[in-house]
């Protein structure tokens, strides 16, 4: 069929008005377009995210722990907690992560073991006392090296340093003697020791050379032997604080009653003796001198002897006056260099038994005399105690409570016997040897 050209004008442009229609229609259905949506939703999930980390209570609450010290860790968490609120939906996750670490500062800011942490802190400051109590240095200046009288209050009075933590220093002469002494005790004052305990090696040498010590403004405690005549609070010398010691009159008392019951209380005595001039040997002489005294007359005193701290000279000496005096009934040693000298010249000559012999100071080889009848009674001063006792008034002087400290410490005695050597107390008041 063929159209008219006006009809075929009119189908086509039909077609094109209901086109036209249909993609108007089109057009507005998109403009609800579901496939935009879907990203509108997209923003607004992580915003809803948001939502816990801008809660960021946990760095909020890091609060307390920033309270306390660890607080700088925490802080950076309560900055990052900030930006986590501010957050754009894209960086959210970053800060809600990092919020973590916040979280992590909770546990700082249960603040209980923070403040356990700043416990030991704390606890650490008595450590910090004795770091500065270990700026102390206390000074022993014994009598004579090598032997076991000083050994052993060397280590009384290290083991009372160490537990009072603070420092010890010790040193002596080769020789008991002032001369060799001085420079020792300088030595300490020149190193800036704050106490000084010191065996002085002679009772009027050691005077001035200890004056200047004090002077120094170094706290001085006399242990075993003393200066001046030992009474400082009346005497000529006051200035040590203490003197510290055996009772050595005593001590002379005791060895030579032991010697006159053992000699049946009648015959001859001898003395070994170290040097005159030092405080303990002459008042043990003294004291011996005494016990024989009060015997009036049933004892008699051949001699003393000094032998300068050897016992190779008090050995030959001995051995003089066995010669000399064939009946000598006893022998009264000082000092342990004196009885050991004294003892080895007695078994020398053969007269083990025979001849009776006290023993001042208890080194092992006296009481191995003593178990072999060489010597028959041991007289063991308490040199450790000395030691330990010194620290002990040096920390007191440190701390200014000088009056507290007495001008005088007998340390006391263990006298030993074949009947008690095996006591517990007996082996105990053995001297160390090293
Ligand atoms: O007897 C001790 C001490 O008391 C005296 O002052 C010197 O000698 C000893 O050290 C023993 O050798």
């Amino acid at each position: 069929m063929r159209l008219s050209r006006s009809t075929r004008w009119f189908i086509l442009v039909s077609i094109l008005l209901v086109l036209v229609l249909v993609i108007a229609g089109c057009n507005r259905g998109g403009s609800s377009a579901p496939a935009e949506e879907p990203t509108a939703t997209e923003e607004a999930a992580p915003a809803e995210e948001a939502a816990p980390a801008e809660e960021a209570t946990p760095a909020e609450e890091a609060a307390p722990a920033e309270e306390a010290t660890p607080a700088e860790e925490a802080a950076p968490a309560e900055e990052e907690a900030t930006p986590a609120e501010e957050a754009t939906p894209a960086e959210e996750a970053t800060p809600a992560e990092e919020a973590t670490p916040a979280e992590e500062a909770a546990p700082a800011e249960e603040a209980t073991p923070a403040e356990e942490e700043a416990a030991p802190a704390e606890e650490a400051a008595p450590a910090e006392g004795e770091a500065a109590a270990s700026d102390v240095t206390i000074a022993l200046v014994y009598g004579v090296a090598g032997d076991g009288f000083y050994i052993t209050m060397e280590k009384g009075l290290r083991d009372a340093a160490e537990a009072a933590g603070v420092n010890a220093v010790a040193d002596g002469p080769s020789q008991f003697d002032p001369v060799q002494q001085t420079p020792i005790l300088d030595a300490m004052v020149a190193k800036g020791v704050d106490a000084i305990c010191i065996a002085a090696t002679d009772k009027q040498a050691m005077i001035e050379p200890m004056q200047r010590a004090y002077d120094a403004g170094i706290p001085i405690i006399s242990v075993d032997t003393f200066i001046g005549d030992g009474d400082y609070e009346n005497g000529p010398v006051t200035f040590p604080l203490s003197y510290v010691g055996s009772d050595n009159v005593q001590g002379g008392q005791i060895a030579c009653n032991a010697v006159i019951d053992a000699i049946g209380g009648e015959g001859k005595m001898y003395i070994q003796n170290v040097k005159p001039g030092i405080s303990t040997t002459d008042q043990r002489q003294q004291g011996c001198e005494e016990a024989i005294a009060a015997t009036e007359g049933a004892v008699e005193l051949v001699g003393v002897d000094f032998n300068d701290d050897s016992a190779a000279t008090a050995a030959e000496q001995t051995a003089a006056v066995l010669e000399r005096d064939s009946d000598l009934a006893g022998i009264f040693g000082t000092n342990l260099f004196s009885a050991q000298g004294a003892a080895q010249a007695v078994k020398n000559a053969g007269l083990t038994g025979v001849v009776k012999v006290a023993n001042f100071d208890a080194p092992e080889a006296a009481i191995v005399d003593l178990r072999n009848e060489v010597v028959d009674i041991v007289i063991a001063q308490l040199p450790y105690e000395m030691g330990q006792k010194c620290v002990e008034y040096s920390l007191l002087a440190l701390d200014g409570k000088e009056d507290e400290i007495p001008a005088r410490w007998p340390t006391g005695y263990v006298i030993i016997t074949r009947d008690n050597v095996d006591s517990e107390e007996a082996q105990n008041a053995i001297y160390k040897s090293e």
